[in-house]
Parts: C-alpha cells; structure tokens; sequence
C-alpha cells in the first residue's frame, strides 16, 4: 500500500501523484463510501489517499473541502477540492461587469468554509481610467478587511512574480465567473507544461475524453486547483445571526450594538447602521450583507 495525493478527477477516474512521485490513473471500487458526507464523489482532487494495485483504498482525514450542490434543495453535494488554503477569486469590473454583492458573497462563503481568499481583477488592460479608479477603490476596501488583492491582465501576464508570491506554498482553488479569464491566466502561468495535457480551452473542456471535473497544477512553490465547467461554489446555508459573522467588519462593529440579536436593519442604537453612515463601514458591503439576509429564510432561522 502506497500514499498519495490526487491531483486529477475525471468522475470515472483519478490521477494520484504517489509519494515516490510516479502519477498513477486509479479507480474507485463501487461500494467505497466515505462516512458522514453524502456526495456524488467521494474523492476529489487535494484528497490524500492509500492506493493498492491501482485502487484507491482510503481517504484521509480531510483539513477542509469545498463543495457544491447540485441543487439548492438536493442533500447530495459534490466536493469540488479537499485540503485548500485558500481560493483565488477572479474578477473583471467589466467584460463581464462583476458586482460587490457577487465579490462579498462569495468572501463570505470563505469566511464560512474559514478558508483564506484572495481577490484578482483580471483584464485591467480593457479598463478605462474611470474603471481603473473603481478597481483602485475595490483593492483599498477589501485590503482593509485584509483580503489580499491584485490586479493583473492574463493576457500579458507583467504581474507574474506578484501572483506566484501570492499564491507560493498554498494550495489555491481557482474560481471566478465564466469568461473572467481563469483558462488564460493557467495558460498565461503554465504555458508549455501545459499543453503536454492538452491546452486548456472550452474544446477541451467537453471534449468526450478528456473531461475533467478537477486538475491540480504545480507551481514552483505551491499548486492550483481548477475546476472547469465548475463557476464556483455555492453559498452555504447559514441562519439570519450567521451572515453578520461572515462580514469582517460588521462582525466587529456588531458588538457595539445595543441588542445582541440585533440584525442591523432598523434596530436602535445599531452600531452598524451608524458605521455605515459615517462611512467606516462601505456602503457596498452593507448591501450585500442585506442581500445575503434576505436570501435567509425564516426556517433557516428557526
Ligand atoms: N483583453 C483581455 N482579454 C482577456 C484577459 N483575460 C482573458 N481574456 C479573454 O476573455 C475571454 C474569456 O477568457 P477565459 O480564459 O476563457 O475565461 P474563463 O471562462 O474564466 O476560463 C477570452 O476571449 C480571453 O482571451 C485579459 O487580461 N485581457
Ligand atoms: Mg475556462
Ligand atoms: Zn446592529
């Protein structure tokens, strides 16, 4: 029996880069269930599992895992990586617009899954002055919440040392909007060893053989999890109290209020409300805040 890390995801397969560093294609046997999850795959890319004679025997324990839902109302989950550090978000303030409410509810998710996230505005080569000046307001915001931030163009990639420094000695789980430009910003890191797998491109992407739910990438110093066909994960369930903790600021704020369930929406002697309106807390992350209570429906609450 030999240890290894799966590093590639097929649904019918997997690749496990072996501890002895050969990358061997391994299967599951039919009844192999992992206890306590109940998901459409029980290995996923990140997993560190036993293998014997090309069958994958065991899973680790894992630190975390990201999944998604196949529906908002489906118990099944698909578990899109295992044992992540962080998740990089890819955004564009345009082509395609990205909102904050979008950016917020997806940090709040990482606040939820307590995994680390770093923000990257893509196509800054396609911005206008005024559009640069939001990004510029964007990255002074989230870096206060201390969310790393960076600003880059996948396309002619000046930021590479930046975004390798970023993402040095972590396991990072790509994600972002399709058309953001997270396929040219792999090319753009991995170039050539990429293209030994195939170039990423949407051909690839459905092609009938090489589908891939998950791939791991190693970088000099760290890897990239990329999940194709895959937009992001979903938002998780949380109560009404919930979102306010997953808002870094709010949650600070929170403890000035007057009333310790207060939803800081109309409540008196709301500190949140008054952090809004002398401009402590952003305008933008409080209506997201909103945005993501009014998701919470009162059974969740109950
Ligand atoms: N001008 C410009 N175009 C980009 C940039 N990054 C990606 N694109 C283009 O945006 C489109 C979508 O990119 P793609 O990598 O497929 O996005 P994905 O859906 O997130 O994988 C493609 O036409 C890319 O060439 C960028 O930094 N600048
Ligand atoms: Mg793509
Ligand atoms: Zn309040």
């Amino acid at each position: 029996m030999v240890r290894g890390l799966v590093i590639k995801s097929t649904g019918s397969s997997y690749i496990v880069r072996l501890d002895d560093g050969r990358d061997v294609e391994c299967h599951i046997k039919g009844n192999f269930r992992i206890r306590s999850i109940r998901s459409t795959n029980p290995v996923a890319v990140g997993d560190n599992v036993q293998v014997e004679d090309d069958w994958i025997t065991e899973v680790e324990e894992r630190r975390n895992y990201i999944i998604r839902r196949a529906t908002n109302l489906s118990k099944e989950s698909h578990i899109l990586a295992a044992n992540i550090d962080q998740v990089a978000l890819l955004v564009t303030v345009n082509h395609p617009v990205t909102s904050t409410t979008f950016i917020d509810r997806f940090l709040a998710t990482c606040e939820a899954y307590r995994v680390r996230a770093v923000l990257i505005f893509n196509k800054i080569d396609l911005l206008t002055e005024e559009e640069l000046a939001l990004i510029n307001e964007l990255r002074a915001l989230y870096e206060s919440l201390d969310y790393p931030t960076l600003a880059l163009s996948a396309t002619n990639l000046t930021e590479k040392e930046e975004l390798l420094g970023a993402l040095a000695g972590k396991t990072t789980l790509l994600s972002g909007n399709s058309g953001v430009g997270k396929s040219t910003l792999l090319n753009a890191l991995f170039g050539k060893e990429m293209t030994r797998t195939g170039k990423i491109s949407d051909a690839h992407d459905k092609g009938m053989h090489t589908t891939t739910f998950s791939e791991m990438y190693f970088l000099p110093s760290g890897a990239i999890i990329d999940t194709p066909g895959i937009k992001g994960f979903g938002s998780v369930d949380m109560s009404k109290e919930e979102v306010s903790h997953y808002f870094r600021e709010i949650f600070r704020v929170a403890q000035q209020c007057r009333f310790g369930n207060c939803t800081h929406t109309n409540e008196p002697g709301c500190a949140v409300q008054e952090a809004v309106v002398r401009g402590e807390i952003a305008v933008s992350r409080y209506e997201s805040y909103l945005s993501l209570l009014g998701d919470c429906t009162e059974s969740k609450y109950r």
